[in-house]
């Protein structure tokens, strides 16, 4: 029998997709969620004149489809909810509308901001109040960014919305702020689980733009009757669900009891661990650990390390020269290229901003005298056992951290269909890898949807319900001495 429907919109970095999650039940009451994408679209990142922004009119409109879409199938959600990437916002004004483009966190306005900032308060302060690592396109430096520049946005806004509070708002009329993207501007305070308006008052940023963060599994309220008119259906509420994207994918990781290590690997490459509070030391802070608001009471602490979005600009750069080489063909290469030919450090700065990926690339290897890697094989072999050297520091950190040892690491999102990452980790490593599901971010939207409509009690049982609703893919490392060998090089680099 087919129970709860719901709809979940899911924003990266490069893409949206809207998904229908059912909850059926076999005859001997067994459940399971089952999933079905429904609308996926472009996301794209647009350069106006100084400054790159994110095209959240278009979002808009591909999520209307999506809702239009989801009825004209035959489906009937009770509830939406929207999870998207991390910082972002928009701003309202005191009639309720936005107030220009959101900025898209790769833009340039934040360069040098975080020693600004760290020589105006302190790093350790910072980090305190905070217990974020030091990011470029934190929501502090992008505000801070603006009030520099004398933005005058910011003397008539009213409102601070994050992305998918924003587009909830376009959608239902109604404003929220939910904790987890919260926890990720570096303006919350995890100590005192309140906005840090001593911060916000000492850089001058209006502290009277930011709502009461509300808890994921929280009903927001109905579309607005505008909406529902245009789209010909009946209404639907949203749930705030954990609408940051990284959120999401942690709480549909299939762990059972006890401590478990994850990655979650999309754009950015997220590893971590779940925690009950914030880890606010100065070890964390020194490893550079971030520690985010995660759904059901939890923390995350956890490390961004800049993950497959080099693999994606390296491509975009080869299809623009026409090219038109894809994912599979380039995995395919590079399992061919010669192993541990050269290696880069993934989180250099440099790679953080797009464009000339593959020239970045081949300058890191220049500089650190390593053998400079020609063909597209050759650099996607490089990223890719980087990646896997750059995971096995993260998770020795962890460790470290933690005091904790991990049997293996929990692998989610859209990376773990690169199965050639998911067996380099593994080997890298020295222990398994459980890969699976790929739309964690999405199954985890949907499982805070059923936890707000009463059908799931808790995480625990929510992830019950991913570990019996989807097959996980285990790789097992290999005794391949060489990844021993690659480590050392790769520690020389110097990054924690
Ligand atoms: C992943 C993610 C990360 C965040 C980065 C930028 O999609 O949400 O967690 O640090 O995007 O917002």
């Amino acid at each position: 029998t087919t129970g709860t429907t719901v709809l979940a919109f899911d924003m990266g970095a490069s893409s949206g997709r809207a998904l229908i999650g059912r909850l059926l039940s076999d005859s001997d009451g067994q459940r399971k969620l089952e999933v079905t994408e429904i609308h996926r679209f472009p996301n794209l990142a647009i350069q106006v004149g100084n400054h790159l922004h994110w095209d959240i009119l278009r979002l808009l409109h591909e999520m209307k489809k999506g809702i239009r879409l989801a009825f004209q199938s035959g489906y009937e959600p009770s509830t939406f909810g929207i999870d998207t990437w991390g910082v972002d916002f928009g701003l309202l004004d005191a009639n309720g509308e936005l107030l220009g483009n959101p900025y898209h966190y790769r833009d340039s306005h934040t360069e040098g901001l975080i020693e600004e900032v760290s020589g105006l308060i302190g790093q350790e302060t910072l980090f305190l109040q905070s217990g974020l690592q030091f990011m470029p396109f934190n929501t502090l430096y992008q505000l801070y960014a603006m009030k520099k520049a004398a933005s005058p946005k910011l003397d008539i806004a009213q409102t601070f919305l994050l992305t998918p509070d924003l587009l909830t708002y376009l959608l239902t009329g109604v404003k929220s702020c939910e904790f987890t993207m919260a926890t990720t501007t570096q303006l919350y305070h995890p100590g005192t689980q309140a906005w840090n308006t001593e911060l916000m008052d000492k850089l001058g940023i209006p502290s009277r733009l930011f709502l009461e963060p509300i808890q994921p599994g929280t009903i927001v309220g109905p579309l607005s009757p505008g909406v529902t008119a245009e789209l010909g259906i009946p209404s639907m509420q949203a749930v705030a669900v954990g609408t940051h994207d990284t959120e999401s994918a942690i709480a549909a990781v299939p762990a059972g009891d006890g401590p478990f290590a994850f990655l979650v690997c999309g754009t950015w490459s997220l590893l971590g661990t779940e925690m009950s509070q914030p880890l606010l030391s100065e070890e964390a802070m020194k490893l550079e650990f971030s520690n985010e608001g995660g759904v059901g009471g939890t923390y995350q602490l956890l490390k961004n390390i800049m993950g497959l979005w080099l693999l994606q600009e390296c491509k975009r750069e080869w299809d623009e020269q026409g090219k038109e080489i894809s994912f599979p063909e380039l995995v395919r290469l590079a399992e061919q290229a010669a192993p541990f030919r050269s290696l880069v450090h993934p989180d250099d700065p440099r790679f953080f901003s797009p464009g000339g990926m593959a020239d970045k690339i081949r300058g890191f290897c220049e500089e650190t005298n390593q053998p400079i890697p020609q063909s597209e094989g050759e650099i996607v072999r490089c990223i890719l056992e980087s990646l896997a050297l750059r995971y096995r520091q993260a998770l020795e950190q962890a460790e470290q951290l933690t005091a904790r040892h991990y049997g293996g690491l929990h692998m989610v999102g859209g990376g773990i269909q690169n199965q050639l990452l998911c067996r380099f980790t593994a080997n890298a490593l020295g222990k398994p890898v459980w890969a699976g599901p790929i739309e964690a971010s999405a199954i985890g939207n949907m499982l805070m949807q059923l936890v707000a409509l009463g059908d799931c009690k808790d995480l625990r049982e929510a992830r019950n319900l991913v570990a019996a609703s989807f097959p996980i893919d285990v790789y097992e490392p290999s005794a391949d001495a060489g990844w021993s060998t690659a480590y050392g090089t790769f520690l020389h680099f110097g990054r924690v």
